[in-house]
């Protein structure tokens, strides 16, 4: 069977994007294929964190996997820091690394941006994110299409160190990305990514926001001043993502879904994809609430560290042989 590892940052509201982009695919996946899943602890303090805050995100996040159908019997679920190889791993890396390549990731360009000085942290994020994924002798990773500059130097990575060892310390994984288009795009302005961090909280929506707030972002959408309800995300990226949206929250197909609302207004397309999202986003606040609270997270964490960490002493145990480290 292949392996999976994939993470999500524990930074507060898990919006529609993390879930159609990632979460949902981590589901799929379990059925044929052994599953890890990660909270990324580590990554989330390359930014300022409120440590209350921070341990409350990781439970949320860790609630939302289980509540969106991940199984802890079928998969691994913990989270990073609990387990010691990923810090390790991610120095060994780093010493492989070099500081032009790492210059020329966008998220770090993005990130770091009109700062005199960025931390170091956000600089070298990609090379922890290498560590999380070699570590586990990983075939795939389930990832959105904003995470493909990362993939590659992970693999970039797997590659150089294997060659300049002369033996195979890492399996070489593949990034496995939502098909083309299907990137969701900001509310607001939909030429950028939706995100966690965005100001306007009407950018996204939230798992977990409530229904009338969802109404409300959705009918204040952007779109376009033609109201034709038709697929083109050059001349009409509003409309195109809200298009996307509801055809991966339903069984349309785009096609479908254009041929459905010929002659329609954005309107009422709008209060349809409303019900839609309310609709695909019911339950897994329900299994959200019943889990969150329920004092059977930490169990299942900690088994799940338990579980990585074997895993994970095994490849730390052979990359440290080839490198030459340590003394047995
Ligand atoms: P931020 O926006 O604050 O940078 P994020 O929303 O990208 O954070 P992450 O925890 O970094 O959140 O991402 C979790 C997963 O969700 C990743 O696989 C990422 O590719 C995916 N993802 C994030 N935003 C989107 C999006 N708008 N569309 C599709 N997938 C997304
Ligand atoms: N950078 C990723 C989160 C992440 C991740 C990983 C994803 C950290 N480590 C390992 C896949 C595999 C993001 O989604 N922004």
């Amino acid at each position: 069977m292949k392996r999976v590892f994939s993470g999500v940052q524990p930074t507060g509201n898990i919006h529609l994007g993390n879930y159609l982009g990632a979460l949902k695919q981590f589901v799929e996946l379990q059925e044929d294929h052994e599953c890890i899943y990660c909270i990324v602890d580590l990554h989330a303090i390359t930014m300022p964190q409120e440590p209350k805050v921070l341990r409350e995100h990781i439970l949320d996040v860790a609630a939302l996997y289980l509540a969106v159908g991940v199984d802890p019997k079928k998969s691994i679920v913990f989270v990073q820091s609990d387990v010691p190889g990923h810090a390790e791993l991610s120095w060994i890396l780093t010493c492989n690394s070099y500081t032009g390549e790492l210059s020329r990731m966008t998220q770090f360009k993005d990130k770091s941006k009109e700062k005199e000085s960025a931390p170091t942290g956000l600089f070298t994020y990609p090379i922890l994110m290498a560590a999380d994924i070699l570590l586990y002798d990983t075939n795939v990773v389930p990832v959105g299409n904003d995470q493909k500059q990362h993939i590659e130097i992970c693999r970039d990575l797997a590659i150089r160190v294997n060659n300049k060892y002369k033996t195979k310390s890492f399996i070489v994984p593949e990034g496995r990305f939502l098909k083309e288009g299907a990137r969701i795009m900001s509310l607001d302005d939909p030429s950028s990514k939706m995100s966690k961090s965005a100001e306007n909280i009407h950018s996204r929506i939230s798992l977990l926001d409530e229904p009338g707030k969802i109404k409300k972002s959705i009918m204040k959408a952007t779109t376009d001043s033609e109201g034709i309800i038709k697929y083109d995300v050059k001349n009409k990226p509003g409309i195109s993502n809200l298009l996307n949206i509801y055809c991966e929250m339903s069984e349309y197909t785009v096609k479908e879904l254009e041929e459905k609302y010929q002659g329609c207004g954005y309107g009422d397309f709008k209060k349809d994809l409303v019900e839609v999202v309310n609709e695909g986003l019911k339950p897994i606040k329900e299994r959200y609430e019943e889990i969150r609270y329920s004092g059977e997270l930490p169990k299942i964490l900690e088994d799940g560290a338990k579980r990585a960490n074997l895993i994970s002493a095994k490849t730390m145990n052979r990359v440290k042989n080839n490198v030459g480290l340590g003394i047995n």
